[in-house]
């Protein structure tokens, strides 16, 4: 069907404008938003992490391409509830306690969300407690941290802590990223995964939830 073949087209080269288009007109015919999401959305991100992970898009395209999928999925999203589509699983997202950088983490966010997982995103700063409440209350079944600083990478340990403390720690996966961090770090803290990229982080949580 042409219109999804322009979504799919659409998010891989950043055209928001195309992707609201032919997601509005599939809808308007009748077209499922869970085919629309399976068939263009999700296949899309996936390539554009493809294309990324091969060094043939780099983090311009990518922010471009997760605008034109934010975009696409705003209109699918409240359909999707409708047609009681079930996501794969929920993670909550959050850059960590006294760091306020969130552009990779949005990146992050959009790639997890386009693998077909709901996300509950914490936003920037966010306590060991907030991260906790996550688990206890809302239902994540893997978080994820982001730090952007060195001097906020030990939050991602006292994250961690607090998880234990609270006798949550086998309830939830843990991932974690971002520029200063390493998988050296991530064994060190006991995390369950780290990736240095967005599309690396997706590929990661379906690994971890046996998607
Ligand atoms: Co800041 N900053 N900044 N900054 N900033 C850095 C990080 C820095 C490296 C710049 C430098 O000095 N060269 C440096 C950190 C040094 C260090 O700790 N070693 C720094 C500093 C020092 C600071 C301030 C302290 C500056 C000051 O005020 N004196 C201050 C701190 C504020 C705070 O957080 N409390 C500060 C402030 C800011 C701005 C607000 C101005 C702005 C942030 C705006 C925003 O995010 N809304 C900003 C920016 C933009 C940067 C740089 C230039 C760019 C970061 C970025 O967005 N990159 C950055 C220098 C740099 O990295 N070259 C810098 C693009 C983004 C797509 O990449 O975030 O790495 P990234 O995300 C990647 C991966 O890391 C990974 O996937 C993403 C996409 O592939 N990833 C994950 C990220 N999170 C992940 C989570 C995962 C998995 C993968 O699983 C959960």
């Amino acid at each position: 069907m042409a219109q999804k073949e322009t979504i799919f087209n659409g998010i891989l080269n950043g055209k928001m404008k195309d992707v609201e288009e032919a997601t509005k007109s599939a809808l308007a015919e009748g077209v499922p938003a869970g085919e629309l999401l399976n068939d263009a959305m999700i296949p899309a991100m996936a390539e554009v992490g493809r294309l990324f992970e091969a060094n043939e898009y780099y983090v311009p395209e990518m922010l471009i391409a997760a605008r034109a999928m934010k975009a696409g999925l705003s209109l699918v999203r409240p359909k999707l509830v409708d047609e009681k589509i079930e996501p794969f699983g929920k993670v909550a997202l959050g850059t960590v306690k006294g760091d306020l950088h969130d552009i990779g983490k949005n990146l992050v966010a959009i790639m997890i969300e386009g693998a077909g997982f709901e996300i509950l995103d914490l936003g920037v700063d966010v306590s060991p407690e907030k991260f906790v409440d996550s688990v206890k209350n809302q239902g994540a079944q893997v978080i994820g941290l982001s730090a952007l600083l060195t001097t906020t990478m030990p939050s991602m340990k006292a994250t961690i802590d607090a998880l234990k403390e609270a006798g949550l720690r086998d309830k939830v996966k843990v991932i974690i990223g971002g520029a200063p961090v390493t998988q050296k770090y991530a064994d060190e803290i006991g995390a369950d995964g780290y990736s240095r990229d967005a599309a690396g982080a997706a590929t990661l949580v379906k690994k971890l939830m046996g998607v």
